[in-house]
């Protein structure tokens, strides 16, 4: 299982540490999609902003282990 959440750094970092303290905290949102293994998901989002974006998987070990990247709106 993991799962996309975008979000600010702050905000990304500030839930992982929650994600360990509460790892079954069920959480669905429209800008976060969980993934189980072999599937698919989407998520639809509208930036109205330029600007590079963050996101994370926060399952409990995942974001620290580097499971993060950056969506760059030009
Ligand atoms: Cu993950």
């Amino acid at each position: 299982m993991h799962e996309y959440v975008l979000g600010t750094k702050k905000y990304l970092d500030e839930h992982a540490e929650m994600m360990k303290k509460f790892p079954n905290m069920e959480h669905d949102e429209p800008y976060m999609a969980h993934v189980a293994p072999g599937k698919r998901s989407e998520i639809i989002w509208t930036f109205n902003r330029l600007g590079e974006f963050d996101f994370g998987c926060l399952l409990p070990g995942h974001y620290e282990a580097g499971m993060v990247g950056k969506v760059q709106v030009r």
